[in-house]
């Protein structure tokens, strides 16, 4: 089956150009300068006309938690209901986080997360794997997922001590091990050792609200441990080192200067952090503030923390933006924490959303039309060992691709959305674009206002080492 995409712009970090598309089957046959196909004789199946539209890589998404246990219960998407809403949104990878608990054996956690993705996916996936309990096995298992099991990141928590945590030996340790098999460490940095002090003294006082969750997780801990992790990375022997989910000025402040020094130092921000604040939405009165409780959490809306990250993005030292997808209903799910905020499930539903709301940074002059892209799916790919199957239009790649209309419009509600998820972090938003129609592999999954995916058209994606070192 042979698609052209024609009259379209296709959109790459190196510029948006007028180009013509020949999909066939599962990947990209040809790209041809506008009219070339239609004249030279290109016989396609199926032409989808993309005149006045953006045609872009369909994007990445590269930190999501399905069905992730959390605070007693389990994240509401599930590998299904997740991946469907993704594309959905113009995402076409999601690589979510496989769990090690504390004191389960690694390959255990990646064996329940194949059976709770495999036949479910709507799109193609891949795996980090979270090491909530590093030991001489764990280490030694981090050696085999990246020979075997095609999983070549590992996420460590320097917070939710008694959880996920790991202390800064389990850190050096991991790190040295990355140093030695080309791993990337993702790091959630924030000190939670320090956080739980003043999570406890806040209900204490009987500042339970959801707010007293961002007040007592201030930036400056979070910078704290950025610091931290660039000097253990550093000492571990230039570990290759990511930072998930960054929300404060101080922790990019660190990996600027981390990077400055030529250091393998790397940093996604989400939509969260870039829209949203400590006031406007976790501050909402009563427990409504609940919806927006995430770690790291929204920050106060006078300090520099949004327009900083916006400025990363644009200079690189932000290379990616991720959802860090991780919703919870509001009835029985956030609710389990009604008068004590730290009882609060942590996360945000966005995966249908990213692709949207980091173009609205295009529509309203924050960042070009080629860093969107660039940072939505091109980076990705790269970081993560995927790239050119993923992240890039170009022969030879996977057909996963999102055209994308500039003159339609958006408006993000729990009422429209396709996450499992009883209400929006994102109700109202307004974006001055749409996603129009999304190839996964070749086959139209979104397309003319309808899906036409399934549950196991998605593929595991065995990844390589990082192709983004300096
Ligand atoms: N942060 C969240 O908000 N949820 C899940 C895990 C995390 O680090
Ligand atoms: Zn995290
Ligand atoms: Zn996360």
């Amino acid at each position: 089956m042979k698609t052209l995409i024609t009259g379209g712009t296709v959109v790459g970090p190196l510029g948006a150009v007028p180009t013509d598309v020949l999909v066939d089957g599962e990947t990209i046959a040809a790209l041809y300068a506008p009219g070339v196909a239609s004249t030279g004789g290109v016989v396609a199946d199926k032409v989808v006309d993309a005149t006045g539209k953006y045609v872009v890589p369909g994007g990445v998404d590269v930190h999501t938690h399905m069905k992730l246990p959390f605070g007693g219960t389990f994240a509401s998407d599930d590998f299904e209901s997740g991946t469907r809403a993704a594309a959905w949104g113009g995402t076409t990878t999601i690589i979510d986080f496989a769990v090690q608990r504390t004191g389960e054996v690694v390959q255990d956690g990646l064996a329940a997360w194949h059976a709770l993705a495999d036949g479910n996916c709507a799109i193609d996936y891949g795996f980090h794997m979270i090491m909530g309990g590093v030991d001489d096995e764990a280490l030694k298992a981090m050696d085999y997922l990246v020979e075997h099991e095609g999983i070549t990141s590992f996420k460590l928590f320097m917070a939710y001590p008694g959880v996920f945590y790991s202390d800064d030996g389990q850190i050096l340790r991991a790190m040295q091990k990355a140093s030695d098999n080309g791993a990337l460490i993702m790091m959630h940095a924030e000190n939670g050792i320090a956080i739980d002090v003043l999570a406890a003294q806040a209900v204490a006082r009987g500042d339970t609200d959801p707010v007293f969750h961002g007040i007592t997780r201030p930036s400056a801990l979070e910078g704290e441990a950025t610091h931290r992790a660039t000097v253990l990375a550093q000492v571990a022997g230039n570990t290759p080192l990511y930072f998930v989910h960054m929300s404060a000025s101080e922790a990019l402040a660190h990996v600027s200067a981390a990077r400055g020094a030529g250091r393998n130092v790397f940093a996604e921000t989400c939509p969260q952090y870039l829209y949203l604040t400590l006031e406007d939405q976790l501050g909402a009165p009563g427990f409504e503030g609940a919806k927006w409780v995430a770690s790291p959490p929204l920050r106060p809306r006078d300090e520099p923390h949004r327009d900083d990250l916006w400025r990363g993005l644009r200079t690189d030292d932000l290379a990616v933006v991720s959802t860090d997808h991780c919703p919870f209903c509001f009835k029985d799910q956030k609710e389990l924490g009604r008068g004590d905020f730290t009882k609060i499930p942590n996360g945000i539903g966005t995966v249908e959303h990213r692709m949207d709301l980091v173009y609205q940074g295009v529509a309203t002059g924050r960042l070009s039309l080629e860093r969107w892209v660039e940072t939505c799916s091109t980076t990705p790919a790269r970081m993560f060992g995927l790239y050119p199957k993923k992240g890039v239009i170009a022969p030879g790649s996977d057909a996963d691709i999102v055209i994308y209309d500039p003159n339609a419009t958006t408006t993000i509600s729990a009422a429209t959305h396709h996450m499992n998820l009883d209400h929006s972090a994102w109700e109202g938003f307004e974006i001055a674009g749409k996603v129009d129609t999304v190839f996964s592999r070749g086959t139209a999954v979104v397309a003319g206002g309808a899906f036409h995916g399934r549950a196991g058209h998605g593929q595991y994606l065995r990844r390589g080492l990082t192709q983004y070192l300096r």
